[in-house]
């Protein structure tokens, strides 16, 4: 997040002295909760709300909770079918912009107490953490700051009573792993009956410092995701795409939560002081809540594993939303889309065909570390060096279309230009170039059969290190 403790620097370099690989961090690296958060690549988002019953993606508060009356509602089955696509976290819209809540907030009438679900009896962001806990998913929580219901918006009231909610949400349902504050703010609205517009300074109202500054008392794991951190932060488009150049340092002072800066959240800052980690956010539909009429929109796999390349693949998490519908299920072309893209991804990844390949370097040692498929493991170059030549002899001729980069995150973000080439009839010829590698960069190339294959570190802010290289045949349902 912040600058590196001088007692983790030490370790760091205590832990890779160890394996006679010295690299020492660079002044901003991830933080343990932040790198664990971006290992799993793959997350989902639940919108479900009121307006899954009016037809609407953004509700003006007047609806009434008699409206919300799923028939067939089954949490296990998100999860589930989350659990097997591959999902590592699911969020949930607890309150999305119209302010019903699908929690019995005591702060407010507006909530599942008053609709039919369950005789008003229910709890859905119960049932959905209960749910993920036996799944093993990490449960996180969208709690919308714009409130079309309340009365209060727009004054110091309300933001007592939002941050009575946050309590409430992260007080009693267990570990939420991750706290999703949305961007839109201030407009029309019902407001208690008020009818009218209220525009609120996005960049005072809300005194988000103080709120953070809750939600880590509350949970002290949480990481918080907004347009402008403070651990992850938004992507810029909701089409799920990260820039190719892509860093994960930003400067916190530039951004701010309703107001964002989008093409430099979609590239990060080479510059920047602060560790945040790029969240993708896409629905798997048009929009982010069911519509029976986008039914024949629902993004195909193909699509899906296209947005992977453009998200995970470039060195961000992907966020993609799967909205139950009336019955307050996933639908079923929803479910067949999601088991396609996992099984096109497990087909394409299963087999890295540079395994058991030996790799040689220009500079530094532990050059087969790459290949180990141990992600802690690397190799680095000699401390002053800033570019590398590593040269991968596979076994025999072999035909790949993928190929993938990963530098060790932990020690800080640090390749910025690379190229690769591929030796043919004895010369080499370049493949593919780049920009930045990060945690994770995934290139697609015309499929090419050679058995040499030269990684040429070209410019780094430090001592250049990866820590992970592959080599895949796509899946021929890409
Ligand atoms: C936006 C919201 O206005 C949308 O309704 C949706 O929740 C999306 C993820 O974020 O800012």
């Amino acid at each position: 997040m912040k600058k590196t403790p001088l007692y983790l620097f030490f370790a760091l370099l205590a832990c890779a002295c160890s394996r006679k690989i010295t690299l020492a961090p660079n002044p901003v690296v991830p933080s343990e909760g932040q790198l664990r958060y971006q290992e799993q690549e793959l997350i989902g988002f639940i919108h479900f709300t009121i307006n899954t019953f009016t037809d609407k993606e953004w509700g003006f508060g007047d609806e009434s909770p008699a409206l919300f009356n799923p028939s067939q509602l089954d949490v296990e089955q998100w999860v589930s079918v989350a659990k097997e696509a591959g999902l590592k976290q699911l969020i949930l819209t607890a309150k999305h912009h119209d302010g019903f809540c699908l929690w019995p907030s005591s702060y407010t009438e507006h909530s599942i107490k008053k609709s039919p679900y369950k005789n008003g009896q229910g709890d859905i962001v119960k049932e959905f953490t209960e749910a993920c806990k036996k799944y093993n998913i990490k449960a996180g929580l969208y709690l919308s700051p714009w409130d079309r219901n309340h009365a209060a918006y727009g004054t110091p009231e309300y933001i007592t009573y939002y941050r009575n909610q946050l309590t409430e949400l992260l007080t009693n349902y267990g570990p939420i792993a991750e706290f999703w504050v949305d961007g839109a703010n201030g407009g029309t609205g019902y407001y208690g009956g008020a009818n009218e517009e209220r525009v609120i300074d996005r960049k005072t109202y809300y005194d988000w410092d103080s709120t953070f500054y809750l939600a880590k008392k509350l949970q002290p794991d949480i990481l918080i995701f907004s347009d402008a951190g403070p651990d992850i932060h938004w992507i810029g488009n909701e089409k799920g795409f990260a820039g190719e150049t892509f860093w994960s340092m930003m400067d916190l002072n530039r951004v701010y939560i309703g107001t964002p800066e989008t093409d430099y959240l979609n590239t990060g800052d080479p510059n920047g002081t602060s560790w945040v980690v790029g969240e993708c956010d896409v629905s798997i539909r048009p929009g982010w809540f069911y519509h029976k009429n986008q039914d024949s929109l629902v993004k195909t796999p193909q699509q899906l594993v296209d947005i992977y390349y453009k998200s995970v693949g470039r060195n961000g998490v992907l966020l993609l939303n799967i909205p139950p519908d009336q019955r307050g299920l996933f639908h079923e072309i929803d479910v067949k889309n999601l088991k396609e893209f996992r099984s096109i991804l497990d087909e394409t990844f299963s087999t890295n065909l540079a395994e058991g390949a030996e790799a040689s370097v220009s500079t530094g040692v532990g050059a087969n570390l790459i290949l180990d498929k141990n992600p802690s493991t690397f190799w680095a170059a000699k401390q002053n060096d800033r570019n590398a030549d590593i040269i991968i002899e596979l076994n025999k001729p072999t035909s790949f279309d993928r190929i993938l980069l990963q530098e060790p995150i932990r020690y800080g973000q640090r390749v910025s230009k690379f190229n690769i080439q591929g030796e043919v009839n004895g010369n080499w010829q370049d493949i593919i170039s780049g920009t930045t590698i990060g945690y994770k960069k995934l290139l697609r190339i015309d499929p090419i059969t050679i058995s040499k294959i030269k990684i040429q570190i070209l410019e780094a802010n430090n001592t250049p290190a990866l820590s992970n290289f592959g080599l895949y045949k796509a899946s021929n349902r890409e």
